[in-house]
């Protein structure tokens, strides 16, 4: 079996057509998994066929050799398979390498100080950021390891402070820009955050240099890109002839907005179909109160109904009935979409997306880390209902469906969650008490309806309910009461 390269690719299969030795890595991306690999590196390889070859990707990745060992073998070459009404394949050529932090340490640092390298970006996920209540945990383990030492970086934060540190002293004369590309607010600044609380113990020198020459900036990301499985490889394999150890899929749709504060040189990025803008929070909030509230929403539903994908889910009529209330009555009053956009129109959109039925994306694949994301989708919203006075009632359903997912994920080994050793601890039979001990470790403690005795008395009739019947019947005695 050949493995994947540009040679003898079928005449159908796009692949790249410039000269892969010429291209400079201008890009330094922490996180290197399919979403990135799906998203940002195609936007790069559209820059790289226009014929500007500053851009080109070194990945690093912050733990798992995984990826690099996947890729190494092809030459870091992979095949995108677009998932739409027909498949349709491309060979992507941007990513020119991938470092594994802990293994070279100080390979990644030294990239981080080249003058070359003037943008870095992350996509290592909500639990990447070590986040409590929105802002940066300064308690957490690797950040207090970093607090008291930089000799051994492990987070985002001491890497990128340690790069800083090295460029400030060898290339002062450069500028750096620092992006955040994951689905949570204000990721730029949570990044300058944890950084320069690092600069400011170790090095503030190097904080001052910061301050003059590097900048810190959010984007809004958003394509649904699964997990690979073999049946992707399998399909890879089959219309190109080549084996790819690690092929990529994604649906067709594609969107990104990125705030417009660039310390160092700034890809075109909005030639090959990103935009830039001066203010980036309301499209950061309309991907995450809506998009990723409606797709947690679907997929804890839709985990508890049986369904393995989301698809599946939104094919059950109640579930999408439930869905598309919860939307309308919940969220559309209580979160404002950017100025151009109709909220309407926009659920519309992402109901048609994820009723995509050639892309397999996993409910369980959503509910993974959920503890970290009710957080950023969910909670705020909620707030803000209480505040306006407005409907919550479908997210006292949602809240309540979210911990009855919990315990049966937990049941059956099947949660993939950064606190799911505090979920294990939970010992208690009292549903209120479980209710409340769950929400506190997804950091419900720092929102209103947390001591909203209301809405969570509504939440244990909820979750009763779902307990004694199911959920599918939950969700029709609910539909029942709303009617
Ligand atoms: C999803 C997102 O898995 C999840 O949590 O909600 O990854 C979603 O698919 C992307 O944000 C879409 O852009």
């Amino acid at each position: 079996m050949t493995r994947l390269s540009a040679q003898n690719l079928p005449g159908n299969i796009q692949s790249y057509s410039y000269d892969r030795e010429a291209v400079g890595t201008g890009i330094v991306h922490f996180g290197i998994g399919n979403f990135h690999r799906a998203h940002q590196a195609v936007y790069v390889e559209d820059l790289l066929e226009r014929g500007d070859m500053r851009w080109g990707i070194t990945g690093v990745s912050l733990r798992s050799a995984s990826m690099r060992d996947l890729l190494a073998p092809q030459d870091y070459l992979y095949a995108l398979a677009i998932l739409g009404e027909t498949t349709s394949y491309r060979v992507i050529g941007a990513i020119k390498g991938v470092l594994v932090a802990p293994q070279e340490p100080q390979a990644v640092i030294d990239l981080l100080a080249q003058s070359a390298t003037q943008l870095v970006s992350t996509t290592i996920t909500e639990k990447g950021y070590s986040l409590a209540s929105g802002a940066v945990d300064f308690e957490h383990p690797s950040l207090k390891a970093e607090a008291a030492s930089l000799d051994n970086p492990t987070s985002i934060y001491g890497f990128l402070a340690r790069g800083i540190i090295l460029r400030s002293q060898q290339e002062a004369t450069s500028k750096l820009t620092i992006m955040c590309c994951d689905n949570i607010s204000a990721g730029g600044e949570i990044l300058k955050s944890g950084v320069e609380h690092l600069l400011t113990l170790h090095d503030p020198d190097a904080l001052a240099w910061a301050e003059d020459n590097v900048s810190f900036i959010s984007s809004m990301v958003d394509r649904v890109s699964p997990a690979t499985d073999d049946a992707l490889r399998e399909a890879v394999f089959k219309d190109t002839g080549q084996e790819d150890a690690s092929p990529v899929s994604a649906e067709p749709f594609s969107q990104w907005i990125i705030e417009d504060n660039f310390a160092g040189e700034r890809p075109d990025f909005d030639k090959v179909g990103a935009d830039f803008v001066g203010d980036i929070a309301p499209f950061e909030r309309m991907k995450l109160r809506y998009l990723n509230c409606a797709h947690t929403i679907a997929s804890t539903l839709g985990y508890l109904s049986g369904d393995k994908y989301v698809h599946e889910s939104l094919a059950r009529p109640n579930l999408l009935k439930f869905m598309r209330q919860a939307l309308y009555q919940n969220v559309l009053p209580n979160a404002a979409v950017p100025t151009g956009y109709d909220g309407d129109g926009y659920i519309q959109d992402v109901f048609g997306r994820f009723q995509n039925g050639n892309l397999p994306y996993a409910n369980l694949q959503v509910g993974t880390d959920s503890s970290q994301k009710i957080q950023q989708r969910w909670f705020p919203t909620i707030d803000q209902a209480l505040a306006n006075k407005t409907d919550t009632s479908y997210f006292e359903f949602c809240v309540a469906a979210w911990v009855i997912f919990i315990q049966s994920a937990l049941e059956k080994g099947v949660l993939n969650d950064p606190k799911k050793s505090v979920f294990a601890q939970v010992d208690t039979e009292n549903l209120e008490q479980i209710i409340s001990s769950y929400l506190t470790i997804a950091n419900a403690e720092q929102f209103t309806f947390f001591s909203d005795a209301v809405f969570m008395a509504s939440v244990t009739r909820h979750a009763k309910d779902i307990q004694a019947k199911g959920i599918k019947r939950a969700i029709v005695n609910f539909l029942d009461g709303c009617a």
